[in-house]
């Protein structure tokens, strides 16, 4: 079925991991779903709706896409699979991959949803960037917990705008105190009036002296730095010029900014030895709707291009993302390999080498009584994080800090954080603010999964995107 004048079926063709991209959409729309597929393919790649007396058979050969699978849910909706050349794409440009792939295809007026659920990148493809500094084995490094494997904890502080560098530091302080590993700023404070983020800075870094000198740890900070690239650059210079590379992080708001932004900007955080941390912030936007880009696409960018800690979701808290997606998202930032789940929409894909895991973030809406649900989903490796759940302690910030500690020392210990409240004050306080989350919630549903994935996938290829966990 041609689209444009020309056909870019080939339901033969068999993708290389090594040099093509391949692109997984759901769609409906008013046309058959053939044809819907033949025309996303024409309009990401060499086509329009009409046939072109300029084409010429060099580039049909080398640079069209090529739709090699068709899961029909009804006449006129399904899953399809497209793949594209590498040739077909600007070397090291991730703008050029966006307008391709994630353009104008959202436009076509006979589309009434399209949503882009996941692309493959090729390995070829991944050469050309260096992926994260440090990741997971280095910041582990940083917070002096390769050996020990538990979990790091953190806080934002609270009010997310509004305190005055000293009040601001006072709260990063206690939270020190309390054992947190992490300290971040918000993603919507940067550099307002109220709070100057070199005042801010200079403030944390003594609290972060006088903390260490009681708790004996290396504490963490994540400054935000997103901005207008000049300002960023300096920022991050006046940073290296402090040699702050043992405790601060170079915090950005990467969906805000875009992938071009944050990749020049790793440039300079690399250049001067800093680990990064990346906020999320607004992706949902182009998450949840019937037109959309699943965030899973963005958070292989964000590892290739190198961010070192990502905030993935939790599954258990206040953000959306169900607890299955979200371990999806935790897999993509720490495994080298992925395999093919359609249930969650995703594709095989498998990370260069040279491509280091990413330590996932965990954070929105938890405390310390979702701490064992938490770790039953994603593991120990991530870095559990919590502001209200800090700063909203009946306590106080220190006792809150404290009560996120006694939960994850308890998961260290393999005891329930119920029955570990019952010799720690601040856990107790916790659970009896906000209640507990029972880990045998988010146990059935993993077991659930691991059981059934032959039927989640095939209820997904015969309902499509409201099949899909997410
Ligand atoms: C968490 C948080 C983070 C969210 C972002 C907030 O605060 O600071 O920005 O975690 O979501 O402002 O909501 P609380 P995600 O701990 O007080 O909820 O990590 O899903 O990108
Ligand atoms: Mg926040």
């Amino acid at each position: 079925m041609a689209y444009g004048g020309y056909s870019y079926t080939d339901l033969k063709y068999k993708p290389s991991s090594e040099e093509d991209f391949v692109v997984l959409f759901w769609a409906r729309g008013s046309m058959p779903i053939e044809k819907i597929a033949e025309a996303l393919a024409a309009e990401s790649s060499v086509g329009s709706w009409t046939k072109l007396k300029t084409m010429n058979s060099f580039v049909w050969k080398h640079y069209r896409a090529r739709v090699f699978w068709v899961a029909k849910t009804g006449k006129n909706s399904g899953l399809i699979k497209i793949t594209y050349p590498i040739e077909h794409f600007d070397k090291k440009n991730v703008s050029q991959f966006q307008t391709s792939i994630l353009g104008n295809i959202f436009g076509l007026k006979e589309l009434d949803e399209l949503y882009v659920l996941d692309v493959s990148i090729p390995l070829k493809y991944q050469e050309q960037f260096k992926g994260p500094l440090r990741g997971l084995e280095g910041i582990r490094k940083m917070a002096g917990t390769k050996k020990s494997r538990r979990p790091h904890v953190g806080t934002i502080v609270k009010p997310k705008v509004g305190l005055a560098p000293k009040e601001w530091a006072k709260v990063a302080y206690e939270s020190y105190l309390g054992g947190l590993d992490l300290v971040k700023d918000d993603e919507n404070l940067a550099d307002q009036d109220f709070c100057r983020w070199k005042d801010r800075l200079h403030e944390v870094v003594k609290a972060i002296e006088r903390a260490g000198k009681e708790t004996g740890q290396n504490h963490l900070y994540a400054t935000n730095v997103t901005d207008r690239h000049s300002r960023m650059v300096e920022r991050v210079e006046y940073l290296g010029e402090m040699g702050l590379q043992d405790n601060v992080i170079v915090m950005l708001d990467v969906y805000i900014m875009g992938l071009g932004a944050l990749e020049e900007i790793l440039d300079y955080t690399r250049r001067y030895g800093f680990a990064t941390h990346g906020h999320r912030a607004g992706f949902a936007a182009a998450n949840r709707g019937s037109f959309g880009i699943n965030f899973q696409i963005y958070e292989k960018f964000y590892r290739i291009l190198g961010i070192d800690q990502m905030h993935i979701g939790t599954g258990v808290g206040k953000m959306e993302g169900g607890p299955l997606a979200v371990k999806r998202y935790h897999d993509i930032a720490d495994q080298q390999e992925l395999e093919e789940k359609m249930y969650f929409g995703s594709l095989a894909m498998e990370f260069a080498s040279h491509i280091r895991p990413m330590l996932s973030i965990a954070s929105g809406g938890l405390d310390a009584g979702r701490i064992d649900a938490l770790v039953e989903l994603q593991g120990k490796e991530t870095n559990i994080q919590a502001g209200a759940g800090v700063h909203g302690h009946p306590g106080g910030t220190v006792k809150g800090a404290l009560s996120m500690r006694q939960a994850v020392d308890a998961v260290m210990k393999g005891i329930p954080a119920k029955e570990y409240a019952k010799t720690h004050k601040e856990l107790a306080q916790a659970l009896k603010t906000w209640g507990y989350f029972d880990p045998a919630i988010v146990r059935r549903q993993v077991n659930y999964e691991a059981r059934n994935a032959d039927k989640l996938t095939k209820t997904v290829l015969k309902k499509g995107r409201k099949a899909i966990l997410m």
